[in-house]
């Protein structure tokens, strides 16, 4: 498809949308919906943006990086304190950093969430390098963001390393990022929720509430999160959670950043070899831990489900969650996935669950299949144009050219005709939740390269 109109190119149209939601330090997801700075949008919005404004680019991730706690966790939201702090609840008020995260670290001079999000960052910062090594040389962009990175990772592994299995446990639905996936219906239907009146919803003034996770949901995200802020946001051995998960594309995103990492650290001088050797026993650990020869698919470990399990007895397997979340596909980017194991992957992203074989536009967030399928509602079942990119780039890893050439097409199609939805229904490509939005923007600039 000519992706010409009379508004310009789509490269054109997708730097637009990208204009629009600079602030001046970083670029807001939605002007609307999401009036912050987001932790893995940054991430996703700077690959994009190196093609056509790499010193914005470098910004945008030394901004979220500026906002690092001493303890190494990059927040999940920096607030902008230009926006009226009731514009997003949870807001500054609920998360209270500077006060509720000294124990952590968490810097004075600007206000962000407590928990954070997968970290794409390093291969952002990478990529971001690649574009434009002589401006980045020039602004020494790899050596201020280097050890910002490395404490970052070391946050993961060290302090949150729950199951002592060597993965990242998630504690809180919003670090993964697929916020209400059916794959945490079970670990969450263990947390009472908050009452109602105990906070307002600000999403459904710009979303439709059909589109958006359930009042439920929310009421159990809050009590999740004012649990851990009220626990001092300690990841210590006394700060035992409720919810503690280990996710397949949260562990494979860290994996892929330390690739990248490694390859930062060889641009500097020193040798990567010990990070890509920390890739592959995490990428080990996703396939010891998270794989499901038979269901050929990786899946969620719920850590408190295995507490009351032998893990060592028959019984272990059943603290997987046997949701197909697209999560579960992501790890096709690791680069050391077994043959094997990324063969089989490849068989169930074109299988009847994900029908990227045929079937689907672009790749839903769940099980097309599963009984909690819901084409427009949120993470339970429309399609994202950030997984969908990820899963472009390992089909091409993996040698699947004609698949990675179709997925790619229509990420384009489906960008240009819904004027960069946030997200969109599997089937028709009809555009829901915010437009204008920021990874969609971005990726389709990078695609498009
Ligand atoms: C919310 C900003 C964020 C994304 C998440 C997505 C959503 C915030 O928006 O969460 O209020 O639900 O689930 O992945 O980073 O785009």
């Amino acid at each position: 498809m000519e992706h010409t109109t009379e508004h310009g190119s789509l490269g054109e149209r997708a730097a637009r949308v990208l204009d629009r939601n600079w602030t001046g330090t970083s670029t807001v997801p939605s002007r609307t919906l999401y009036p912050h700075q987001w932790s893995w949008d940054s991430a996703f919005i700077a690959i994009g943006l190196r093609h056509v404004a790499p010193l914005r680019a470098q910004t945008e991730l030394e901004t979220l990086l500026a906002a690092q706690w001493g303890d190494g966790r990059v927040p999940h939201i920096v607030f902008n304190p230009a926006v009226p702090s009731d514009a997003y609840f949870p807001g500054p008020a609920f998360w209270r950093s500077a006060t509720a995260g000294r124990g952590a670290g968490a810097p004075a001079g600007v206000q962000t969430s407590g928990i954070v999000q997968p970290p794409v960052h390093a291969l952002a910062a990478w990529l971001v390098h690649r574009a434009d090594p002589r401006l980045s040389r020039a602004r020494g962009f790899l050596s201020r963001v280097y050890p910002a990175l490395a404490a970052w990772h070391r946050y993961l592994l060290h302090r949150r390393d729950l199951g002592g299995g060597g993965l990242v446990s998630v504690v809180h639905p919003w670090e993964q990022g697929m916020d209400n996936s059916p794959c945490w219906d079970a670990p969450l239907a263990r947390v009472s929720p908050a009452p109602a009146r105990a906070f307002r919803r600000r999403d459904l003034e710009h979303g439709a509430a059909g589109d958006r996770p359930t009042d439920l949901d929310y009421g159990r995200y809050v009590r999740l999160a004012a649990d851990y802020r009220d626990g001092g946001y300690a990841d210590g051995p006394c700060g035992r959670r409720e919810f503690a998960v280990e996710d397949p594309s949260f562990n494979a995103l860290l994996a892929a950043s330390e690739h990248a990492l490694a390859h930062i650290a060889r641009e500097l001088g020193a040798a990567g070899t010990a990070r890509h050797a920390r890739a592959e026993r995490l990428t080990a650990a996703l396939v010891e831990r998270l794989w499901d020869p038979e269901a050929e698919m990786f899946f969620c470990r719920d850590l408190r489900a295995s507490d009351s399990l032998d893990p060592r007895g028959p019984d272990g397997s059943r603290a997987l969650v046997t949701e197909y979340g697209v999560s579960g596909l992501i790890p096709l980017i690791l680069p050391a996935l077994p043959r094997e194991v990324a063969a089989a992957l490849v068989r169930t992203a074109r299988g009847p669950r994900f029908g990227l074989g045929g079937g689907v536009r672009l790749a839903p967030s769940y099980d097309l299949r599963g009984p909690a399928f819901d084409p427009h509602r949120y993470w339970r079942g429309p399609a994202w144009f950030n997984t969908n990119w990820l899963l472009e780039r390992g089909l091409r890893l993996h040698g699947e050219r004609a698949q990675a050439a179709r997925l790619r097409a229509a990420l384009l199609d489906v960008a240009a005709a819904t004027d960069f939805a946030e997200y969109v229904d599997p089937y028709t490509g009809e555009g829901c939740g915010a437009r204008g939005f920021g990874w969609t923007a971005a990726l389709t600039l990078d695609l498009l390269d």
